[in-house]
């Protein structure tokens, strides 16, 4: 009876120590690889310009953070600051190298 209590009471306190979630999520850094393939939404690994207008949301041809973040996450800025400009060498789409180099980290 009294282990069965202890038992409880140790349960209670386990679950106290687990944080129910963090209030502040800590800014994440974004992974272009991932911001590549979400854009690639037919996965032929070029982004066309239909796909890339899909998160350009103010069509400025340049994808911000504050775009991604509302694509990928709908709510609250959690990506640092960066930006993608679109650019093809043959005007046919951007692909994966392309997207790199014209992926850059702002501060
Ligand atoms: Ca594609
Ligand atoms: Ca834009």
């Amino acid at each position: 009876m009294k282990s069965k209590l202890l038992t409880a009471i140790c349960g209670i306190i386990m679950l106290w120590a687990v944080p129910a979630g963090s209030a502040e999520a800590p800014e994440q850094e974004c992974n272009p690889e991932e911001i590549f393939q979400s854009c690639d939404t037919n996965k032929d690994g070029i982004i066309s310009l239909d796909e890339w207008a899909a998160l350009d949301a103010d069509k400025n041809k340049t994808i911000t953070n504050e775009e991604w973040d509302k694509y990928r996450y709908k709510s609250e800025n959690k990506t640092k600051a960066f930006q993608v400009k679109f650019f093809s060498v043959y005007g046919n789409g951007m692909n994966r190298e392309e997207f790199m180099q014209n992926f850059k980290r702002l501060r």
